[in-house]
């Protein structure tokens, strides 16, 4: 007696080899695709010497920042590690930073703002 290679019950555990690795593959990036849409807005007014958040408090998750300067010098905001560009009066921009539940002190790198107020800590939990 001598068995065919093709025998029909290899090729049904491949096939199903197959769909279980394929399964495996999509579930995490189905998972993460949803998790991303959640994406929190802050609105962040600069001002000399301060800045106001809105809302103060965030759930963890993809925060970005809308850094708005409606004061009469140029101000950039720096939170985790990430900053804006230098912003001119008038004008906005945006960071876009990922947050764990913690406390993420912020604040103006130009020299003298921080220390005139401009910074504060952000909390999120
Ligand atoms: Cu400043």
């Amino acid at each position: 007696m001598q068995r065919s290679p093709s025998s029909s019950p290899v090729r049904l555990l491949s096939v199903i080899a197959v769909v279980a690795v394929a399964s495996a593959l999509a579930g995490p990036a189905f998972a993460a695709r949803a998790h991303a849409t959640a994406t929190i807005k802050v609105k962040v007014t600069a001002v000399e010497f301060k800045f106001t958040l809105s809302p103060a408090t965030v759930k963890p998750g993809t925060v970005t920042f809308t850094v708005v300067n409606k004061g009469k010098l140029a101000h950039d905001f720096k939170i985790a590690g990430k900053k804006t560009p230098l912003i001119q009066p008038g004008k906005s921009a945006t960071l876009t930073v990922t947050l764990k539940a913690g406390k993420y002190p912020y604040l103006c790198t130009v020299p003298g703002h921080a220390a005139a107020g401009m910074k504060g800590t952000f909390v999120v939990k």
